[in-house]
């Protein structure tokens, strides 16, 4: 058939960044499969990577605007949405001042060209400091970590998987979420390759998961507690002789004497009973690290997810320094980005460091972290009366009912807002309070380039896809959206056209490039360099350029066959950069230029780490989880992933659900401080005893939502009992794990 075409593309569903080759007759798509000659996933897919086939057709996935009209959502012209964001969003900011509108920035735009390179445009159009997001949901306490540690946010050490000899993994349980804070298509064949080049790989879990299956050893841990056992473990390697930071980081490492004393008294005795783990296992692990060729610690959600995230996230990397892997192969090392990463711009070894505490929280005075306030804090902004309150809310693929702690606090309090418009291709939990539901096109209706994972990859990737279709003709493209969002904040009215914006922001761009005395085009001319872009608008654009002026681009002639965005169209495999490479002191951007093992802050909360070991609370302890074929809260619409048993189910522990008369499959009510659910028990020995875990993401079943098949495989919300007042001190991260709960049959 004449109109038959194979189309290749980065899926955008998870981190792991594999390449799909898609089969298109006309505008109906035949087949979505592993792209074999992807240089980076060689063919690897999960089965979601399929299902972008059923999210493009998906009936329930808006087209049109949404307009709430007494109530009810209906279809709406882009200028009828457009006129009404303006009234709404300006009659807001006339009335309360622009602190007043508060956005919330979903996990979705870390996989959105249009999110990462426009957000920063139509925030600061916006001027509000009510910034919230899924990152303090999330990650945030490895980036507050990272940058103490290391002088920026997004300079992450990611475990060495192709090398490493041994790998000791904490919450994560990448056999289903196929990894975070490290980008490795095919992390299961990664892991698997560690041990059959005769490596070890142990996985530290309250659960039982597919990942702790096929390691070498299951570390059954007391949930909350990996700060203790990895204080622990580098508090024996201390008093062992054994810490090493190795000659090639010596002279660019401080503060190991400081981790040293502060640490000293965490004897694998003292956080035996906490953790749950023994201290001959906690000597062990501290020998083997040592004694491994190469080794690599890595900690994600049940490490950040938790009281002592930011405090978990910098132990991870004090193992990684103290046993003399940071930095070299086979054990944590840096990514070198393509594109737009703050560790390559400026000047090399030392910056201006990171802080916390710029701004603080309007009703309790939290610090913010990154730009951001915690996600768990928004419903008490919106509800606490007072100058400076949030009356407005604009949410960008985001689901915060589901996603954010306390949710049932947080549903209240958006129906108490005056204005609300959110950026999402469902109407669901969240979008269903919107006043206006701004559609952006289908997710393979627009370019993709993933500016954040190549900032955590296990190699060094360069991948653009185009769009697999071209969009409806009045369909913007998502920038388009945020641009115009940035034109009505400034007070341009409904009308002004993206590309107003979008030539004063390239223009902008280029100019800082050209007056940047280490950037690569520095002094060169503004208009030159402007025609000589490949795209003439957008994000394309703008990728490009920074592509061009990334450490390996073509910086617009001075280093022929370098990187463009036309030299990328050519490569729809996508380029492998190479592996990493050891890149201190040069990646550094601490004031001192070195590594800041001790920064105060972290050594302050070793303290409360100290009392924790001592207070055991001996309640159940909720834990989340994770499913291959779940992707958060947005993907239950598509019915080859929730078909078959719900999985929505409490794992329970048989001694547990004996002691409490619980049969698999009863009904079970889980109760929190803040709020309480019914689900169906799974009773397994899956799962350590005293601790029960509950997916998140589900609880489909309110009004006004338009997911028809979502909505028949409802499930609960975990996130009802989730506490929106336990939060990590240091990053504003809520506490999504080891939620003290009452467990009772009904
Ligand atoms: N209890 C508990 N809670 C958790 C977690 C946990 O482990 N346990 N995990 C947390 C983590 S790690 C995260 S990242 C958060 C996620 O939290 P959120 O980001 O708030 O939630 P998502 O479920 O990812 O919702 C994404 C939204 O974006 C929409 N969407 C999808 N693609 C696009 C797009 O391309 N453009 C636009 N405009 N919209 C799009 C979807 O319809 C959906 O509304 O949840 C957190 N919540
Ligand atoms: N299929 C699928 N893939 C996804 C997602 C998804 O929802 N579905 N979400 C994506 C997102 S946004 C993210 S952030 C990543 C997350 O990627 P991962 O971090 O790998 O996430 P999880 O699969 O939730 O694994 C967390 C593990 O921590 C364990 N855990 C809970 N509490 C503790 C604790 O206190 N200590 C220890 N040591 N372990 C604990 C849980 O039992 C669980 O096995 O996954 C991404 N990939
Ligand atoms: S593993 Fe992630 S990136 Fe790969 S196909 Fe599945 S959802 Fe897509
Ligand atoms: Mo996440």
């Amino acid at each position: 058939m004449s109109n038959a075409r194979v189309a290749y593309r980065t899926c955008p569903l998870c981190e792991a960044t594999c390449g799909l080759e898609i089969e298109v007759q006309g505008v109906e798509i035949k087949r979505i499969r592993g792209d074999r000659e992807d240089a980076f996933s060689k063919g690897f897919i999960c089965p979601k990577g399929s299902t972008l086939k059923q999210l493009h057709e998906d009936p329930d996935r808006l087209r049109k605007p949404l307009l709430k009209r007494d109530g009810e959502h209906v279809e709406v012209s882009w200028s009828e949405a457009w006129a009404e964001v303006h009234r709404g969003l300006t009659s807001v900011i006339e009335r309360h001042g622009r602190e007043s509108v508060a956005t919330y920035l979903g996990n979705p735009n870390a996989h959105n060209l249009s999110g990462l390179l426009y957000n920063r445009v139509w925030l600061r159009s916006l001027g509000t400091r009510q910034i919230f997001s899924a990152s303090t949901v999330d990650q945030i306490p490895k980036q507050v970590a990272s940058g103490f540690l290391f002088g920026t946010p997004v300079t992450v050490a990611v475990p060495d998987l192709d090398r490493t000899s041994f790998l000791l993994m904490l919450g994560a349980n990448p056999y289903e979420s196929n990894g975070s804070l490290c980008t490795a298509p095919d992390f299961p064949g990664r892991m698997e390759a560690i041990r059959a080049r005769g490596g070890k790989v142990v996985v530290v879990d309250p659960r039982m998961t597919k990942t702790a299956r096929a390691a070498d050893e299951w570390v059954a841990i007391r949930p909350g507690t990996d700060g203790l056992l990895l204080a622990a473990i580098a508090s024996e390697l201390f008093r062992t002789g054994r810490a090493d930071v190795g000659d090639a980081l010596r002279s660019h490492v401080v503060g190991v004497e400081e981790v040293r004393s502060a640490l000293a008294d965490f004897t694998p005795e003292s956080v035996e009973r906490a953790t749950g783990v023994s201290a001959s296992t906690i000597r062990r692990l501290a020998k083997e690290l040592a004694d491994a060729q190469s080794a690599s610690v890595y900690g994600r959600i049940g490490t950040t997810t938790v009281s002592f995230g930011t405090v978990n996230s910098w132990l991870v990397d004090v193992l990684n320094v103290i046993t003399g892997n940071l930095d070299r192969p086979g054990g944590a090392m840096f990514p070198l980005p393509a594109a737009g990463s703050p560790n390559t711009k400026g000047t090399s070894g030392k910056g201006k460091g990171f802080v916390t505490g710029r701004g603080r929280t309007r009703v309790r005075g939290f610090p913010e972290a990154l730009g951001e306030l915690p996600s768990a804090l928004l419903a008490e902004e919106i509800l606490t009366p007072g100058s400076g309150q949030v009356r407005a809310l604009v949410t960008f693929a985001g689901n915060p009912v589901l996603s954010t702690p306390n949710s049932n606090q947080l549903d209240r309090a958006l129906d108490d807002l005056d204005f609300m418009v959110s950026i999402d291709i469902y109407l669901n939990e969240t979008t269903r309070h919107a006043n206006v539901i701004l559609p952006p096109p289908s997710h393979l209706e627009r370019s993709h380039f993933d500016l954040s994972f190549t900032m955590f990859s296990v190699r060094n990737m360069a991948n653009y896809s185009e769009p697999v279709f071209e969009r409806e003709p009045d369909q913007p493209d998502e920038w388009e959206i945020l641009a115009k969002l940035a034109l009505i904040a400034q007070g341009l009215g409904p009308d002004a056209e993206p590309k107003m914006i979008d030539d004063v922001v390239i223009a902008q761009m280029v100019d800082s490039a050209i007056a940047d005395p280490t950037n690569i085009v520095f002094g060169r001319n503004r208009d030159e360099m402007l025609s000589a872009l490949s795209a003439n608008v957008g994000v394309d654009r703008m990728l490009d350029l920074l592509l061009r002026t990334g450490p390996y681009g073509d910086g617009f002639g001075v280093r022929p066959g370098g990187l463009s965005l036309n030299e990328l169209r050519k490569q729809p495999h996508g380029v492998d950069l190479g592996p990493l490479e050891p890149r201190i002191p040069e990646i550094l951007r601490t004031q001192s230029g070195k590594v800041e093992l001790a920064h105060e802050a972290l050594i302050a909360d070793v303290e409360r780490l100290r009392v924790s070991r001592d207070v055991i609370d001996e309640s159940m302890l909720l834990i989340g989880r994770r499913h291959l074929r779940s992707n958060n809260s947005w993907m239950h619409n598509v019915n080859v992933l929730v078909k078959g048993k719900p999985r929505c189910t409490l794992q329970i522990n048989p001694l547990d659900a004996a002691r409490l008369g619980i049969e698999d499959g009863a009904s079970v009510r889980i109760e929190s401080r803040v709020g309480a659910v019914v689900a169906p028990a799974e009773v397994t020995d899956d799962i350590r005893p005293s601790v029960v875990s509950l997916p998140h993401g589900w609880g489909h079943d309110k009004e006004g939502t338009r997911m028809g098949v979502a909505g028949e495989h409802a499930g609960v919300n975990s996130n009802v009992l989730t506490d929106h007042d336990a939060l990590d001190p240091l990053s504003g991260n809520a506490v999504l794990n080891a939620i003290p709960v009452t467990v009772h049959r009904l």
